[in-house]
């Protein structure tokens, strides 16, 4: 089953299995936690807090790889963190009472609960360049810690994520099938994604080049790092489904597209959607202060095409899914995603205006 896009509201018998299932004292009323798109997530504040979510097994229908890919990055982290390799936090997976790592049911879904972290938080937008900074740091470190780790050893549980090809040709094929109404809404969106393909080009350029692959996070947005609440340093990498084979200019891309933009990824404002070179700064030095000994020349020559390739290849799939209807992100409101694709490609617009800055910052940190 999977989470639907309703918001989904804990039943007293759900409660009841999942405390049955996790050993917990029902002595919680269960809280929405995190903004995510995906997966529904729940604080249980009982006395021992937890965490629960309800995986979305439409999104990522097989499970058991699902969990096996997540195994797979925490075990590693923390060997690297117990060997002084990892400076960070490690996602804990709190088994249920049958030594799972995960509980089913045919009417309650697939659920997995963690330890919840205390005294942090998570920010959805960046205020100050201290947070750029910290935020990229983590996800920089979260790289390096996979440098040496052939990246088949994990499973890329959404094939194409972030192939651009495909994501174009997904595009096209939901243009055609759309509801006239929202075809004819989303028309000037729509023309300026054509007008911008050649991006894929200069895409393909770099592969052809031999850039490497890695494990990659690719969902580097500014709430997926957990802060530490007191000292506001980056504390956690969380969201970890879709770490998988990809490039680093995927994460950076991410970074710039969260973490320099003032407004929110829905926001309506269009007149604030700008990126900011304070902020730009911190996630370049953040970044590559864990990377930059290890990261190749063709890697950073990569970077400034990411951060536009991300917000483009982000804006495409808003727009997909806002022409087929809302299936997959969350939407609040029927405009919801064309919104939000109509953000991305703003800030795809400033981001390229400032071509030339982003490329003389990254080469000034680089040494
Ligand atoms: C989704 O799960 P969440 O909200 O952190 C999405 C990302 C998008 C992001 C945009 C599996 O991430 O790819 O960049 O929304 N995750 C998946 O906010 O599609
Ligand atoms: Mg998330």
């Amino acid at each position: 089953m999977g989470a639907g896009k309703e918001c989904l509201k804990l039943q007293t018998e759900l409660i009841q299995w999942l405390c049955q299932a996790y050993g917990l004292a029902d002595d919680f009323t269960p809280k929405p936690l995190g903004q995510g798109h995906i997966h529904q997530t729940f604080l249980a504040n009982g006395q021992r807090p937890v965490v629960l979510q309800q995986m979305n097994t439409q999104v990522f229908p097989d499970t058991a790889a699902l969990m096996a890919n997540l195994n797979f990055v925490v075990n590693h982290l923390h060997l690297l963190k117990q060997a002084s390799g990892y400076g960070y936090d490690v996602l804990n997976i709190l088994p249920s009472r049958m030594g799972q790592c995960w509980v089913e049911d045919a009417t309650w879904g697939a659920w997995r609960a963690f330890d919840f972290k205390q005294n942090a938080l998570t920010l959805e937008t960046v205020t100050k360049v201290e947070q750029a900074y910290e935020a990229a740091r983590a996800f920089g470190a979260f790289n390096r810690a996979f440098f040496d780790t052939d990246p088949k050893q994990l499973k890329p549980l959404i094939p194409d994520f972030h192939n651009i090809h495909v994501r174009f040709e997904q595009l096209e094929a939901a243009k055609q099938q759309a509801d006239p109404m929202r075809q004819e809404q989303a028309s000037a969106t729509l023309d300026w994604a054509y007008l911008h393909h050649t991006l894929i080009l200069a895409f393909d350029l770099l592969v052809v080049k031999g850039l490497p692959q890695r494990i990659t996070h690719n969902d580097t947005k500014i709430n997926n790092v957990l802060m530490d609440a007191t000292t506001n340093m980056g504390l956690c990498v969380i969201d970890l489904d879709t770490v998988m084979p990809g490039y680093l200019m995927y994460d950076f891309g991410d970074m710039v597209r969260s973490m320099t933009c003032r407004e929110p990824e829905d926001s309506l404002d269009l007149d604030r959607i700008h990126m900011r070179m304070d902020m730009l700064s911190g996630v370049i030095s953040g970044y590559l202060t864990p990377l930059g000994d290890v990261i190749t020349q063709l890697e950073i020559e990569s970077l400034a095409l990411g951060a536009k390739l991300i917000p483009y290849l982000l804006g495409l799939r808003f727009l997909t899914d806002y022409l087929r209807g809302d299936v997959y992100f969350k939407a609040h409101y029927p405009e919801h995603n064309l919104v939000r694709a109509r953000n991305q490609f703003a800030l795809l617009e400033s981001i390229t205006a400032h071509d030339a800055a982003l490329e003389k910052l990254l080469s000034a940190n680089i040494v």
